[in-house]
Order: structure tokens, then sequence, then C-alpha cells
């Protein structure tokens, strides 16, 4: 640990920026020291020297909290959080084995806020130790993020998410279009890519679902039609989710589990259970669960969470999140236009000249109203 430390000191002399922490750790473990003793001009022996050079030397010039965690990468590894186990997370290594870890208190510290220190999906660096036992080090910055907004605040989901698979039934639970249009502004919310899934296609007639699929294609949204027993959909799903860090959402008792573990049956996820408590909607645990795609990516499945729930979207905002309202809205007769009853209101007339859907328009009365959909 001394030689760390030392390290430390040899940086503090320096002058740049460096990239990233990686490289850092890289050239201590690689090199060792001896960069950082000899003075800069001769450090600058051919052009790979010099840029290497400057990946150790800015260290301290950069204030982002991570660098003060000088970690040492022969006793560390990298991994990924996979599910929160109240007290612990349950982290998984390049090699698949899982560790057991709690969290460093330095990293509780240098934390924004104590609520989300560590969320699934997080990429950590944990010391291993004994019996499948870790300790976080490090939390890597995040890329993006789901979250439900609480009465006590954020309350983050899910982070390192590239799409969310928004599933709904064509029937059994009936189809509701209002559902995908609350799914969707929760997905914008989070500046995550949507894809909508409608499953069971086998219990209702296509040409019903016909003008719900020329709506959302329209309007630039990917859509994928699937049903289990029939295999269709599925191949193309698996294309959709290959290599990407995907949250799957939707009410409870649309297929979502089948869905998936047609997907990859090694998943062996429950099916078609609707237990007492969540017809209740008694569902305590929020907690989101990462699941390994053996053809590349993840999926998390985030139980208990039926929907993501909207109350802090403002509701002068609520009408730029239906993205084909946009091109009328600064054109309603008064500004403050709500778009729910006024005169001259450009989104009305759109409605009426069938240019925006009733079922849109609709969904955004509800959400407006602030009704459960
Ligand atoms: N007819 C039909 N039933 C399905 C399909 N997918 C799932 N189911 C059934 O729907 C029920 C609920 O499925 P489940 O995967 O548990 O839904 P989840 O709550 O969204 O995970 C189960 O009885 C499934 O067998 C499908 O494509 N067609
Ligand atoms: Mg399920
Ligand atoms: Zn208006």
């Amino acid at each position: 640990m001394a030689k760390k430390k030392k390290a430390r000191v040899q940086f503090r002399k320096n002058r740049g920026h460096a990239p990233s922490v990686p490289d850092l750790t890289h050239q201590v473990r690689t090199r060792g020291l001896e960069a950082n003793d000899a003075p800069t001009s001769e450090r600058v022996s051919g052009k790979g020297e010099l840029s290497r050079y400057r990946t150790i030397v800015g260290v301290e010039e950069d204030a982002d909290g991570h660098l003060m965690r000088a970690i040492d990468e022969t006793t560390t590894l990298e991994g990924r959080v996979v599910a929160n186990r109240g007290t612990s997370f349950l982290v998984q290594v390049a090699d698949r084995r899982r560790f057991d870890c709690g969290v460093r208190r330095v990293v509780k510290t240098l934390a924004r806020e104590e609520r989300n220190v560590v969320v699934v999906g997080d990429q950590v660096v944990i010391t291993p130790g004994v019996e499948s036992q870790g300790v976080i080090e490090r939390v890597n910055s995040r890329q993006g993020t789901l979250s439900r907004k609480t009465r006590r605040g954020e309350h983050l989901l899910v982070a390192n998410v590239d799409q969310v698979l928004i599933v709904v039934a064509a029937a059994d639970p009936q189809f509701k279009p209002n559902l995908i249009d609350r799914y969707l502004i929760s997905a914008e919310l989070g500046g995550i890519r949507p894809v909508i899934c409608v499953n069971k296609v086998d219990l209702v007639n296509p040409v019903r679902l016909q003008p719900f699929v020329g709506l959302y294609s329209q309007l630039g949204y990917d859509m994928i039609l699937c049903s289990v027993p029939d295999d269709r959909g599925i191949r193309r799903l698996r294309r959709m989710l290959r290599d990407r860090e995907t949250v799957v959402t939707g009410q409870s008792g649309v297929g979502k589990s089948t869905l998936l573990n047609s997907v990859q049956p090694g998943l062996r996820l429950a099916t078609g259970e609707i237990t007492e408590e969540s017809r209740k909607g008694r569902h305590t645990t929020t907690n989101a669960t990462l699941l390994e795609l053996d053809f590349g990516g993840w999926v998390v499945d985030t139980p208990g969470v039926r929907q993501f729930e909207l109350c802090d979207i403002n509701r002068d905002d609520l009408a730029g999140y239906f993205r084909e309202f946009r091109p009328y809205l600064s054109s309603c007769k008064f500004p403050s236009c709500s778009h729910t009853h006024e005169s001259g209101c450009r989104v009305k007339q759109a409605v009426d000249n069938d240019l925006i859907a009733i079922t849109r328009y609709e969904s955004y009365l509800k959400l407006w109203m602030g009704d459960p959909v």
C-alpha cells in the first residue's frame, strides 16, 4: 500500500489532463513508478511515449472524485451489479463469478446523494474476498437510467440501460393503447429508446391491431408483434435484444416472463402466477434484477413496478412528450393553452382533421387530468 501512496505524491508534481483512471492504474501496474521519477523532457522519446506520459500526468487535475480512489487493479475486479439484496449487492464479474458485496464507506461519502449510491446495472470495481464476499470500491459513471419518482425524491431503478421494451397484450389483459403512451413518456423522460411489443397476437384478429401498428410506426417507434405459442416475432425480438441493455416493462400477465423464456429458455423465469399480492398491488419490492443473455446483452426484470409513475411531470410539459403534437404547440391562440378546452387550439384542430390520432389525444387528456390509465 505504501507503494501506491508514493505514486500519488509523484502524480501531483505533474500537469496535464488524463483521459481516464483505468489508463492510470494500467500504467502504474505495467511500468511501475519510474515513469514519474524522470523529468518531462526525458520521457518524450516518441509519440507513444508522449501520449502515455500524458496519460499519467493529468491525474490530479481531474476533480471528479474518481481519482481519489487510486485503485489497485491487481487486487480488484470490474463487475456489474445484477441485484440489490437490501443490505448488500450481488456483483457479477467478467468470468461470471458472483460476489455478495458491501459498499466501501468512502464510496458513499463521494456519492452526490445517499439514496442512489449503488443501483442495479452499475458498473463497479470490487475487491473480492473469501466465500464469494466482496466490497464495492468504486461506481463508474452511469449512461442511461430509469427512475421512479416518489414523494421522497427520485429513486433510480436501474442504470446503464439503452432501451425499454414496452410489452402490452393484444388481449388478456385487455389491450390498452393509453398505457403504451404512458410508458412511452417514461422512456422519453429517461432518455431511453422505447420498443413497443404487442404480445399474444394469437388471441385476436390481426386486422384489429393494424391501426395501432400503423399509428406507432408512423410516429417512428419500433414495434414488434409476438405470439409465444405461434413462435411469432421471437427471432426478431432476440435480434432487438442482442448486445443491448433492455428494461422489460408492462402490466402483469402480458407475457413478459414467457417472452423472455422463449428468447432464452435457460432463464427459466416463473410465469403465469398472478399472486394475490400482485393483484392487490401490494408488491413492496421494486428492485430490478439483471439477467445476462447468452447471445449478448442484458435484460432487466422489474418486478413490482407495474408502471412508472409520472407524478413529477409538469402538466405544461406534457404535450411536448407527444411527438406529433409538437408542430402545433406554438400556434395555439392562447400561449398558455392546455389543449383541453380552449378555443383556437391547434392541437384540437389537428385532432379534428385526423392529423393527430384520437387515441393519442385521449391519452393526453387522461394524463393531463392525472387519471390512472
Ligand atoms: N395466448 C398466449 N398466451 C400467452 C402468450 N405469452 C404468454 N402467455 C400467457 O400469459 C400468462 C402470463 O404470462 P407471464 O409471462 O407470466 O406474464 P408477465 O406477468 O408479464 O410476466 C401465462 O399464462 C402465459 O402462458 C402468448 O403469446 N399467447
Ligand atoms: Mg413475469
Ligand atoms: Zn392548444
